[in-house]
């Protein structure tokens, strides 16, 4: 078990289901799955696959969140590292040739929540369940939510999810835009592969443009505020407070 493969990627005629495989901990992102996550996307990229689905294992779970065990200790250094690293996932993603669905079969919480809308849309199991709890362990969204999700959802519906760090079911993402399709789990990654065929059918040149030109629409300038803002929490007693007393070590 403890040598299995954080990232599995199965393909199939240009489309790749990428997987993300840390069941125990909910598929929370570490610095070694993300730096899988950046080495496999870059792989399907030079090996001409145009559609990526991007899931975690296990029905309970698509990511929940970036590894809290792991960034407690943080110093601002490392918090600056550990998020520079994961907008660098974030951005690839957005700006990689690749089409990205995120099969969202759980808690997309935190990074998770902001991993699925660096993709280019989100389907959803009827059990998952998004949010951003960041501001309940002091700190702030650090893999780019702050600016995708304003752009996704709109300001207000951004800022209320952010600044109350509430998690809300498959129904309400739906509703308010973060989500395009609910489907049953165990029909999602069905749905996924059978939206993929469709758009690997069209011309690839097509598909490329549009990537970029949609990547455009996110501000570099942005991403970097929230980036260095993210740091500087870590030079705050709340935030080592709050996440130790989550890994339940007071
Ligand atoms: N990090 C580390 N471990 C986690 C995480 C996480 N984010 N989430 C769950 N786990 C672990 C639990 O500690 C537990 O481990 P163990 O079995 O060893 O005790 C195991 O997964 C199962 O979790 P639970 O027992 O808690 O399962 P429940 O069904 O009771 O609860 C929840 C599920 C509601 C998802 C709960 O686990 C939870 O609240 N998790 C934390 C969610 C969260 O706050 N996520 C946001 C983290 S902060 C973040 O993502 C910031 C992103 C930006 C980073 C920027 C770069 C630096």
């Amino acid at each position: 078990m403890e040598n299995e493969k954080l990232v599995l990627v199965e393909i199939r005629e240009k489309i790749a289901l990428i997987t993300i495989n840390r069941v125990k901990s909910l598929n929370a992102l570490n610095r070694e799955v993300i730096k899988s996550l950046l080495e496999e996307i870059d792989l399907l990229e030079k090996n001409g696959v145009i559609v990526g689905i991007l899931t975690g294992s296990g029905s309970k779970s698509f990511v929940a969140g970036a590894d809290i065990s792991e960034m407690y200790q943080f110093s601002p250094l490392e918090a600056a590292e550990f998020a520079s690293l994961g907008h660098k996932l974030m951005r690839n993603i957005e700006k990689s040739s690749i089409i990205f669905i995120a099969a969202v079969n759980g808690f997309a919480l935190g990074g998770g929540c902001e991993l699925a809308l660096a993709c280019d849309f989100i389907y959803a199991s009827e059990n998952s369940k998004f949010g951003f709890p960041e501001v309940t362990l002091g700190i702030i969204p650090g893999f780019g939510g702050t600016v995708r999700a304003p752009l996704k959802i709109g300001i207000s519906n951004a800022k209320e999810l952010i600044f109350t760090g509430k998690i809300i079911n498959s129904n309400d993402a739906f509703n308010i835009g973060l989500v395009q399709k609910i489907f049953l789990q165990d029909k999602l990654l069905e749905e996924c592969w059978s939206v993929a065929e469709s758009i690997q059918k069209n011309g690839v040149a097509s598909l490329k443009v549009l990537k970029s030109i949609f990547a455009s629409t996110v501000s570099e300038k942005d991403l970097l505020l929230e980036q260095q803002s993210f740091a500087s929490l870590f030079t705050n007693s709340e935030q080592i407070d709050r996440m130790k007393k989550f890994l339940k070590l007071f």
